[in-house]
C-alpha cells in the first residue's frame, strides 16, 4: 500500500466529469487500497479518485469513529435525496485550510458497486450523507467551493494562493 500525492485545487482533474470503471481490475483494487491509506494518513473521512489524479468514479470513504468501517464506492449513483437540507462547515483535502459552510441533502441513498462486483445501496444520513455528496461532487467535476457566492469563492481561492505563497517562501 502506497500514500499518494493529493492533487491541489486548482488542477484540470478536480473539474473533470470522472469517467465509469468498466472492470474491476488488480490495478483498481491496488488504487482502491492506496486512497485508503492516502484518506487515513491525511487525515480524511473520505477521498475521490481525481484527488490522487486518476479521473475515474472510485471513491473510498470512513466516517466511522475508530476508522474500521472502510467502504469503497464503484460508480455510485444518488438514487433519492430527501426534501430537507442540512448547512455545515466543510474542508476538502485539495484545498487544505480552507473552511466553508455549505448546504447538502439532509439525506441520501447511494447505489454503487463494491469491490467483489456487487451491486450495494446505502442509506446515508449525518456526516456520511454529507460526505458521500461531497465525494460524489468530486466525481462530477466540483469541489466544495463551487457552490459558495462568487464573492466566497474568491475570497477562498485568495486564501489559498496567500497560503501557497507562504509555504513557498518558507521553503
Ligand atoms: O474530499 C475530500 O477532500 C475529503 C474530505 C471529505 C469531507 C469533507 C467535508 C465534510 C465531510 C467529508 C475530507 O475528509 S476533509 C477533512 C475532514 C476531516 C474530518 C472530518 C471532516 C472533514
Ligand atoms: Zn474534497
Amino acid at each position: 500500500m502506497s500514500v499518494l500525492p493529493i492533487v491541489q485545487f486548482p488542477n484540470p482533474i478536480l473539474s473533470t466529469v470522472c469517467t465509469p470503471v468498466t472492470e474491476i481490475t488488480d490495478e483498481i483494487r491496488t488504487l482502491a487500497s492506496d486512497m485508503a491509506q492516502t484518506m487515513y494518513e491525511a487525515p480524511g473521512v473520505g477521498l475521490a479518485a481525481p484527488q490522487v489524479g486518476h479521473a475515474i468514479r472510485l471513491i473510498v470513504l470512513d466516517v466511522s469513529e475508530n476508522k474500521d468501517n472502510l467502504i469503497t464506492l464503484i460508480n455510485p449513483e444518488i438514487i433519492a435525496t430527501s426534501d430537507e437540507w442540512v448547512c455545515g462547515e466543510e474542508g476538502c483535502l485539495s484545498l487544505p485550510g480552507i473552511w466553508e459552510k455549505v448546504d447538502r441533502h439532509a439525506q441520501v441513498t447511494v447505489k454503487y458497486t463494491d469491490l467483489d462486483g456487487k451491486s450495494q445501496t446505502v442509506e446515508a444520513d449525518g456526516l456520511l450523507s454529507v460526505c458521500l455528496q461531497h465525494e460524489m461532487d468530486h466525481l462530477d467535476g466540483k469541489v466544495f467551493v463551487d457552490h459558495l457566492s462568487r464573492l466566497k469563492y474568491d475570497r477562498a481561492c485568495a486564501k489559498l494562493k496567500k497560503r501557497r505563497l507562504q509555504e513557498k517562501h518558507r521553503n
